[in-house]
Formats: C-alpha cells, sequence, structure tokens
C-alpha cells in the first residue's frame, strides 16, 4: 500500500501519571485486574510512583470518583476496573449501563484518556476467565488501551 500519513501512539509509559479506580465488590476478581494494569504499566516504563490506586465501593460510585480525579488534572490517563457479575442480582443492568455510560462522559467530558477495564460477565466463570486466565487479563488490555489513546492525543 503507497504510504499515508500515519498517527499511532507508542507503547511507552514513561513519565506517564496514572490512576487506577478499582472497585471492592467482587475484590478477588478487581485485584488480579489490578495486579495486570500494574504490570502492564510498568512494564512499559511507568514509575510505581507515578501510579495511584484508588479504591471505591462498586462500579456504580465509579464514574463520580473518575470525574474527581479527571477534574484534580493530576493525572494523564485513568485504568477503571471493576467486576459486575449479573449472577443473581437484578442490580446487573443498571450498575454496569451507569457505569459505562457514566465513565464514557468522564472520558469525552475531560478530554482524558481513560481505559475501560470494568468486566461484565454472566458468572463468575467468564470473569475468571479475564482476570487472568483463559481469555487474558482485562486490567492489562485497558491499561494499554489508555497508554496508546494517551501517545495518540498528544500527537493530535
Ligand atoms: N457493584 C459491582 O462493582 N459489581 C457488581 O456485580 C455489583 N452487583 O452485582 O450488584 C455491584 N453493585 C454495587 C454497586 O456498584 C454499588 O456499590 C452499590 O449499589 C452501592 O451504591
Amino acid at each position: 500500500m503507497a504510504h499515508i500519513k500515519t498517527i499511532e501512539g507508542q507503547l511507552d509509559a514513561k513519565g506517564l501519571k496514572v490512576a487506577i479506580l478499582a472497585s471492592r465488590f467482587n475484590d478477588f476478581i478487581v485485584d488480579k485486574l489490578v495486579g495486570g494494569a500494574v504490570d502492564a504499566l510498568t512494564r512499559h516504563g511507568a514509575s510505581r510512583e507515578d501510579i495511584t490506586l484508588v479504591k471505591i465501593p462498586g462500579a456504580f460510585e465509579m464514574p463520580l470518583v473518575a470525574q474527581r480525579l479527571a477534574a484534580s488534572k493530576q493525572y494523564d490517563g485513568l485504568v477503571c476496573l471493576g467486576a459486575v457479575i449479573r449472577g443473581a442480582t437484578p442490580h446487573f443492568d443498571f450498575v454496569a449501563n451507569e457505569c459505562a455510560k457514566g465513565l464514557a462522559q468522564v472520558s469525552m467530558e475531560h478530554n482524558i484518556p481513560l481505559g475501560f477495564g470494568v468486566l461484565t460477565t454472566d458468572n463468575l466463570e467468564q470473569a475468571i476467565e479475564r482476570a487472568g486466565s483463559k481469555a487474558g487479563n482485562k486490567g492489562v488490555d485497558a491499561a494499554m488501551a489508555m497508554l496508546e489513546t494517551a501517545r495518540v492525543l498528544a500527537q493530535l
């Protein structure tokens, strides 16, 4: 293919200040996502001192806290990690929808790259698969997506 001007993000996290939001609900899953996100960021050059972990009750609270963190202008990017598992809870759709919608709004309104690593699964097994087993680790994916987006935005 003929050469075309291409803008893409380098996966270099050196100097990047990142807040990781993690919900306590289903923390045995979310802790794995946090581990994956920290590992991915540090392996790509981020310093541990530049990473702040913010723990919150559940996915529903995430947009408000993300908004506050974004408004503080202390961070170059946010990585949002949680697990909403359908199971027996009628809460699922409300929590999952409000969380995703609210986080997208924060990202747009505050012009901040945000990695969305909130699992929304039908059952526990699917969540385990996405937290460091069969289907990888969505904490890693969310951190890398935030990093790539931050590096793209810096060039625009
Ligand atoms: N919060 C989650 O993060 N995951 C869930 O699966 C979940 N379920 O199933 O209810 C959940 N609910 C709690 C919610 O996020 C709030 O913390 C709670 O309603 C208090 O505001």
